[in-house]
């Protein structure tokens, strides 16, 4: 147990203090060599707000220590043999079925549409595929607020639809993940109009009432309490006004979600994304969250329940009872956990979840998505540094910089059209060659960039909507614009671009969100004729990583790891070595020697022995073996 009398170097021990300092240090750019500082191990807890001249509260260091307290146990080293699993070979992509392709020309993307595509994934190299909702769902959320788990939303289909997809994949010897929304459901399902309506019914506690609302705010703006007139309570949501948050507390409600996932899986998934899992277990009695801790992240209540009290075990209950006897895969979206609480949640001998979505490399530290600024690469070479040195051999790391979430990749880190083709492989030598499983978003092994919103009006997702209102309250119009074309998550929900054809061959109607001209540039068909098109890189590469086991299960060591702009690492089994070599600067930079051996796939064509031109991408062969 951590007490007020307890040291900094007894909270970096913990897996969670070992976190949150890692992440703070990030986040205020702070050398992780202040944390090594003997003076600064050995301070006291109950001292910090009176070193900090009271920038921290007293209350502060109770919260922290509540927090730190919920978690007793610490990952098992990570060394020894990895084991081997289809999903630690896999290379995944991810469908946003809303704007993927449509079939009958109504301008939203459905299941028969997926269906024919799925010729196009095979192709690409793919092996599994993640489906974004496809549930029933009066669509506030873009269906991440389901209405009903056991039908398919009518815009994209029928269940029949859905048994074709099944057979479809599997044919093409792929899998099938679907998304599990499971910390929260519509305001319009079943269970939340009786919990409301019926407040006798079993379902009165199926949801997260309190008389009084506490100073927890919504990740889309605003308080996260709803008034809910019938029974004179207010109703927790953490993302939108019509996504109420289910009481994971309730017996009754964990077996109902049991046997829904279970109904899946006998149609014959192969697993599921869940998601935010990581805050179904919020904190006993929901005390107020932390004044600093809200300023400092711009939302209240997050240590409260992103990493909670029974966590664990209602995920090791959910292992057991339904994804182990199916032999289910399962990747968590855990937002706020770093590498110590995503090895407890992952390791192979926990049974809980196969691995988890981690987002801090997704910006670089001192910003927000909603801040207009370059991402830096230099930060995601340590950012993956840090943990393939550390996640261990017991935790598979995912890989992935976009999804329906995120803005597009290459347009965070250089928008100059001239790089984009470079960095657009220069990003697939990255993601495809580190130690991990790979998840691709649609568009993104074509280079799509972000879209030119130019109104507000254009833009669809609740997120950017609330977030534009509640700005326009302290800043002018323009300005909040901006904002939110800096972060905006319909950057990654424009329509794929099959074609330079009307509506870029998605839909012969127009499309639910607007699209811009680029698809008459940048499109599969004609990247498919083109041999130097990002397409054709990823094909080569996913077809490459099939021939090299080293990729799946090799070691991974860098070197020049101080070096600016130098990203050097190689992959190594009894077998092959493999030297991967990067500029990621847009500059030329001076080779000291280059690799010895072939050079196999690289994004420029002719080698330069000099320089390494701006974002050069090459992977070696090394040896004769
Ligand atoms: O909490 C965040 C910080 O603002 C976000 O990263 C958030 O946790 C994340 O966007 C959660 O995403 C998932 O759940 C949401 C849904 O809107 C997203 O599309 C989904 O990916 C609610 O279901
Ligand atoms: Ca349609």
């Amino acid at each position: 147990m951590l007490t007020r009398k307890s040291r900094l170097k007894d909270v970096y021990a913990n897996p969670i203090g070992r976190d949150i300092l890692d992440r703070a240090a990030l986040q205020l750019n702070i050398s992780k060599k202040v944390i090594a500082n003997p003076f600064i191990r050995n301070l006291r807890l109950k001292t910090l707000p009176k070193l900090l001249k009271r920038r921290l509260s007293e209350g502060f260091v109770d919260t922290l220590l509540t927090l730190l307290n919920t978690e007793q146990d610490t990952a098992m080293s990570g060394d020894g043999k990895m084991q081997k699993a289809w999903w630690k070979e896999a290379v995944f992509y991810q469908i946003y079925p809303r704007s993927f392709k449509d079939s009958n020309g109504d301008g939203i993307g459905d299941l028969q549409g997926i269906i024919s595509k799925l010729d196009y994934i095979k192709e690409l190299g793919i092996d599994a595929i993640w489906l974004s909702p496809i549930y029933d769902s009066p669509n506030d959320d873009n269906g991440y607020d389901i209405r009903d788990y056991n039908k398919i939303m009518t815009e994209f289909g029928t269940m029949e639809d859905f048994e074709e997809l099944v057979i479809e994949v599997h044919k093409r010897d792929m899998k099938l993940i679907m998304d599990l929304v499971v910390n929260h459901t519509s305001d319009e399902h079943e269970w939340y109009q009786k919990a409301v309506k019926e407040p006798e019914s079993k379902y009165r506690d199926y949801y997260i009432f309190q008389d009084k609302p506490n100073n927890w705010t919504s990740f889309f703006s605003g308080s996260a309490w709803n008034y809910v007139e019938e029974r004179q309570q207010y109703a927790l949501h953490l993302f939108s006004k019509k996504q109420m948050d289910l009481n994971w507390e309730n017996e009754n409600l964990r077996q109902e979600i049991h046997e829904m996932v279970k109904t899946w899986l006998e149609k014959g998934v192969d697993g599921f994304r869940l998601d935010v899992i990581n805050y179904i277990s919020k904190r006993n009695g929901l005390p107020d969250g932390s004044e600093d801790i809200g300023r400092l992240m711009g939302y209240y209540g997050a240590e409260h329940y992103f990493y909670g009290p029974r966590l664990h075990e209602y995920l090791r209950e959910m292992n057991e009872k339904v994804f182990r006897p199916y032999n289910a895969f399962s990747v968590g979206e855990t937002p706020g956990t770093g590498l110590e609480m995503s090895k407890l949640l992952t390791a192979d001998y926990r049974y809980e979840l196969d691995m988890v979505f981690s987002f801090d490399h997704l910006e670089t530290p001192g910003h927000t998505r909603f801040d207009e600024y370059q991402y830096d690469l230099g930060y995601l070479k340590s950012y993956m540094i840090y943990w393939m040195e550390n996640y261990g051999n017991h935790c598979q790391p995912s890989l992935f910089y976009e999804n329906h979430d995120n803005p597009r990749m290459i347009s965070k880190i250089n928008a100059d059209p001239q790089y984009r083709i470079v960095l657009g492989k220069l990003l697939a030598v990255i993601q495809l060659t580190l130690r991990g499983t790979p998840f691709i978003y649609q568009g993104q092994e074509l280079g799509m960039v972000n879209q030119d919103f130019h109104t507000i009006e254009e833009l669809r997702d609740v997120e950017s909507l609330n977030l534009y209102n509640k700005l326009c309250k302290t800043m002018g119009k323009k300005e909040a614009f901006a904002k939110i074309l800096a972060g905006t998550r319909d950057h990654a929900r424009t329509p794929m671009q099959w074609n330079n054809q009307q509506y870029a061959g998605f839909s012969d109607g127009e499309p639910w969100i607007r699209m811009d001209e680029d698809y008459k540039y940048c499109n599969v068909e004609s990247q498919l004729q083109d041999e130097d098109s990002i397409l054709h890189f990823y094909q080569e590469l996913l077809a490459f990583r099939k021939e090299h086991s080293v990729i799946y299960y090799g070691e991974v060591c860098f070197t020049n790891k101080k070096e600016k702009d130098l990203f050097i690492y190689y992959r190594k089994d009894e077998t092959e070595t493999l030297c991967i070599e990067i500029n990621l600067g847009s500059y030329n930079k001076k080779r000291k020697k280059c690799p010895q051996g072939v050079r196999l796939l690289s994004n420029y064509a002719e080698l330069s022995p000099v320089f390494l031109r701006p974002y050069e991408a090459s992977i070696w062969k090394q040896g004769n073996k």
